[in-house]
């Protein structure tokens, strides 16, 4: 039996903790443990099967305290580290889970093709990205989830671009289960369910995770942890309770179109659906393969293809 303090590895902490003004990192670490040590414990998982990978900026040292396998990446770096791993993984018929940690800077700027791409490819993985609106570790710059006319270090102006939107653009790349959850306390039963929903979705699961950022968020920092979940609470609505006969993908964009007047989020597990992932597609061509090609291996087969062709370049 795993309980989620076996989990922990020791190590400085450097999350900030201010009176009132605690990062939401803490509590969504909290509830990852607990989802990850029940997961575990239910299909009998030791801390070798898990791999946890997270990419550069506070977000990037969630994996730091986590007694699992894991890897710190480059900034950017976490999507294809997790498509590379992951698949390798399947393919081995290794039984276990990949789970990685962005900051919405991570994910979103340098990272953005790396994220689209795990997610085009359906790679079985958990990708939580960490939305706390900004560029964190570095000082406050604008991140591609900053809002419009929020004024930050390296737009002392303000904000021109509008925000990304992290659940259209994973529907959109591919990903086949995608949430919005956050990190304050009173929803931390919706975050954990969900985390718990995704380690069993065989594809790629996003979540954003929307994070309280009280040193460098400008929006964060004029509110207490309290109040400004209570904001939060009152301006986003779950996606189940509202009403709509469209199907999974054009709901949300529907919906979203419909309460932009109210400036209301749409959070939830907002879409899922069920389709082969990279890895499976991999295994049944390689049965294919083997009978539609007997006798040759990968390297005759690419002369043979070749051997006809004039190059002119590689
Ligand atoms: C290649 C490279 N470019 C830039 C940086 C500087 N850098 C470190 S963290 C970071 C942004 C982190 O923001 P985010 O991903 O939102 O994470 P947060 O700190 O907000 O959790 C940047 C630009 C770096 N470490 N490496
Ligand atoms: S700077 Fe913001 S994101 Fe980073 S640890 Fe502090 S509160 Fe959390
Ligand atoms: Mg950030």
């Amino acid at each position: 039996m795993i309980t989620e303090n076996d989990l922990v590895r020791e190590a400085a902490e450097t999350w900030c903790a201010g009176s009132g003004k605690v990062c939401s990192y803490y509590n969504i670490r909290k509830q990852f443990l607990s989802a990850l040590s029940e997961y575990m414990n239910k299909h009998s998982l030791s801390k070798e099967d898990i791999l946890g990978i997270s990419g550069i900026g506070c977000s990037g040292r969630f994996t730091t305290w986590q007694d699992v396998v894991t890897v710190h990446t480059t900034h950017g770096n976490a999507g294809n580290t997790a498509q590379g791993a992951a698949t390798a993984m399947q393919l081995a018929k290794k039984k276990g889970l990949v789970y990685v940690v962005s900051g919405d800077g991570d994910a979103l700027a340098i990272g953005m093709s790396n994220f689209q791409q795990l997610c085009h490819n359906n790679v079985k993985a958990t990708y939580m990205i960490l939305n706390n609106g900004i560029y964190a570790m570095t000082a406050g710059q604008t991140a591609p989830t900053t809002q419009q006319g929020i004024e930050t270090v390296s737009a002392p102006y303000g904000n021109l671009e509008t925000p990304w939107d992290t659940v259209s653009l994973a529907i959109e790349s591919g990903a086949t289960f995608v949430a919005r959850a956050s990190g304050y306390p009173k929803e931390s039963k919706m975050l954990k369910d969900i985390l718990l929903q995704s380690f069993e979705h065989n594809g790629t699961s996003v979540i954003e995770i929307m994070s309280y950022c009280p040193t460098q968020d400008p929006v964060s920092r004029k509110r207490k942890l309290a109040e400004a979940e209570k904001e939060y609470l009152k301006n986003s609505v779950d996606i189940k309770d509202l009403k709509s006969d469209l199907s999974p993908k054009l709901k949300y964009a529907v919906l979203k179109e419909e309460l932009k007047k109210e400036s209301k989020l749409i959070k939830g597990l907002i879409y899922c659906a069920s389709e082969k992932g990279y890895a499976e597609l991999l295994l049944e061509q390689k049965k294919k393969a083997q009978s539609a090609y007997p006798g040759e291996n990968l390297k005759s087969r690419i002369s043979s293809m070749l051997k006809d062709k004039k190059i002119t370049s590689i």
